[in-house]
C-alpha cells in the first residue's frame, strides 16, 4: 500500500518519478496546472502531446484516461496527463474523476514509477467543489492496488490542503 502525503505547493516543483498534469482532451496545454507544467517544462512535453494527437489520439484524449510523456525540464522523470470531467450539477460524473485517479496510477506503474504527485484534479477550471474532490482523490488512490510506493497530493492554497487533510484523516466536517 502506497504512503499517501500531502504537500502545500507547485506540482512542478516535485521531485518525484511522475506528476500528473490535469489537462484537457486537445493535450495542447492551457491554463491553472497544464499551462504551468508546459511552461516550467519547456517544449519537449508539448512536442510530446503533438505526436500522441497524430497517433493514439487522432480525436483528443478522452475524459478518465492517461496517457504519459517526457517531463522536459521538469524535476521529475515523465508527466501523466489526465483529463478530469468538467464539473456538473446535472450529472453524477464522479466516476470520471476517480478513473483519472485510477488511470493515472495504471500509467505510473506501467513506466515503473515509485513516486507521483498529483494535483487537485477538476478542482480549478473545471469547477469540481472541493471537499468532493479531495474526497474522490483520497478514496480512489486508497482503493487502487498499485506498485506505486508514495503518493503525494500537491495542493496550491491552504484552503485546498485543509480539505485534502480531512479527506485523509477520513472527518466529514
Ligand atoms: N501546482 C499545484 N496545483 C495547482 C497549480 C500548480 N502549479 N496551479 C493550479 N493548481 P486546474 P482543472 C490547482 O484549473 O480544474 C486547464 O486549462 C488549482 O488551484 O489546473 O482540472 C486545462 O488545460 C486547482 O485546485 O485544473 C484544462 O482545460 C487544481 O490545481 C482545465 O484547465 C486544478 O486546477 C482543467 O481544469
Amino acid at each position: 500500500m502506497a504512503e499517501i502525503s500531502l504537500v502545500l505547493g507547485d506540482i512542478t516543483e516535485q521531485r518525484v518519478d511522475a506528476v500528473v498534469n490535469a489537462a484537457n482532451s486537445s493535450l495542447m496545454g492551457g491554463g491553472g496546472v497544464d499551462g504551468a507544467i508546459h511552461r516550467k517544462g519547456g517544449p519537449e512535453i508539448l512536442a510530446e502531446c503533438r505526436e500522441l494527437r497524430a497517433s493514439r489520439y487522432a480525436g483528443g484524449l478522452p475524459t478518465g484516461q492517461a496517457v504519459a510523456t517526457t517531463a522536459g525540464r521538469l524535476p521529475a522523470r515523465w508527466v501523466i496527463h489526465t483529463v478530469g470531467p468538467v464539473y456538473a450539477r446535472s450529472e453524477d460524473r464522479s466516476h470520471l474523476l476517480a478513473s483519472c485517479y485510477r488511470e493515472s496510477l495504471r500509467v505510473a506503474d506501467e513506466l515503473g514509477a515509485k513516486s507521483v504527485a498529483f494535483p487537485a484534479i477538476s478542482t480549478g477550471i473545471y469547477g469540481w467543489p472541493l471537499d468532493d474532490g479531495a474526497r474522490i482523490a483520497v478514496e480512489t488512490v486508497r482503493e487502487t492496488p498499485a506498485e506505486v510506493a508514495e503518493i503525494r497530493f500537491v495542493l496550491f492554497d491552504t484552503t485546498a490542503y485543509a480539505h485534502f487533510g480531512r479527506a485523509l484523516s477520513g472527518s466529514t466536517s
